[in-house]
Parts: C-alpha cells; structure tokens; sequence
C-alpha cells in the first residue's frame, strides 16, 4: 500500500494521524499540488476528482476521500477502535463526524480557498463566498463546545475519528483567520487533550 499525499493539508494530516494513532507504517508518495500535479491526466486515473489523499492498494486499485480512506484502513486494523464499537457508538461516531465535516471542516476550507485564493489557477474564486464561511465556521464552534461540555470527545467517551476531523479542521482555521470565539472553554480543554498525543504533535 501507499498514500498519495500533500505535506501541510488538513486532509491529509487526518489520514496522517489516523495512521499513527493505529500504529500503521505507510510509504507516502508527495503530490505536488502547487505545481497541478493532481491535475494531471495520469492522476485523475486513479482520483478523478484530483485530490488528495488517495490510498493505492496491494491489489493495484485506489481508494480516495479521507473518511474512506480510514474506514478501510479500521477495517484492516481494528484496534485501537476509532468508528465506534457498538451501533449505538459507530453512529455517535458518524453523526458527529458529519457535523465537523460539513458545518466546519468544510466551511474552512470553503474560506482557505475563497480567501487566500491558493488554487485559483484551477477554479472561481469569491472573496466574499469567503468571508461568509469564516463567518460560519466560527458560527459553528459554540455548538460542538456545548457538546464537548458533557463528554470528554466529540462523539462520547473514546476518542475518534469524529475528533481527529474537527481538529485538523480547527487548527487550519486559525492559519486561515477564522475568528475563534474567546469563550470556549470545553473547546480549548479537548484541544490542549488532542494536542498532548503523539500522533496530533507530530
Ligand atoms: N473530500 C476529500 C477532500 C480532499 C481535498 O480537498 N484535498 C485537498 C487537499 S486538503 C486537495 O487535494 N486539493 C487540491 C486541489 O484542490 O487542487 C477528502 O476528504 O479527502
């Protein structure tokens, strides 16, 4: 197996963490993106989106969409347990990594890209899109504060994936300005927690 990655993304520092939190050694091919190389023809073979992360597996086939990507890779290494270990868990697990996906992850990056304008040789641009999901994004904190004021992570009493997603996600919107919210005490608990493993430190 081997990861086609980008060094400094938050998509593929999710597939990174998850891996060491796993314990999982994995040969990582660097794409260039500043440069199209995902772009390019012979990328778009094996993710016809053009993005990063894509796993390529022992077979030859691809897989891509970090979330998928980690699924697989749980299904090969169940332990430690990071979608939940019972319906009741795996669909906490779920419904909070779909809250961090779409109500933030995907809201900074909405302002990463609209913002700086990092990929604007590829696609529209609006600042002001831009602007708006700056806004939401940090709209969106005090709601997984309230949540991370009754359970010690996102999705309850174990550590997941539905962490590892909202803080990847909440340390890339600090270098692209989100205003955080002073006033997230339970936030700021969880991430000083994260902060401390291995896998998010290195
Ligand atoms: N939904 C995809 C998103 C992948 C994605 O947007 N990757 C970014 C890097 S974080 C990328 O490849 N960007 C290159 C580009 O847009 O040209 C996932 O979860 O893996």
């Amino acid at each position: 197996m081997q990861l086609y990655w980008a060094q400094g993304t938050p998509n593929g520092r999710r597939v990174d963490i998850f891996l060491a939190e796993k314990g999982i050694e994995m040969a990582r091919v660097n794409v260039d993106l500043r440069g199209g190389e995902n772009l390019r023809e012979e990328f778009r073979k094996i993710n016809p989106f053009g993005r990063v992360p894509v796993l390529q597996l022992d077979d030859g086939s691809h897989l891509s969409e970090s979330v998928a990507i980690c699924r697989y890779l749980e299904n090969q290494h169940p332990d430690p347990c990071l979608f939940g270990s019972t319906p009741e868990t795996a669909a906490q697990v779920e419904m909070w990594s779909r809250r961090a996906e779409m109500n933030f992850f995907l809201q900074v990056a909405m302002a990463f890209r609209n913002i700086t304008g990092f990929f604007k040789d590829r696609e529209k641009v609006s600042p002001e899109w831009g602007e708006i999901s700056q806004e939401t994004a940090a709209q969106a904190l005090p709601i997984f504060d309230a949540r991370l004021g009754e359970s010690e992570y996102l999705a309850g009493d174990a550590f997941s994936i539905a962490d590892i997603t909202l803080c990847c996600a909440y340390d890339f919107a600090k270098a692209v300005k989100v205003q955080i919210p002073t006033d997230l005490p339970n936030v700021n608990r969880w991430h000083a927690a994260l902060s401390e493993r291995p896998s998010f430190s290195a």
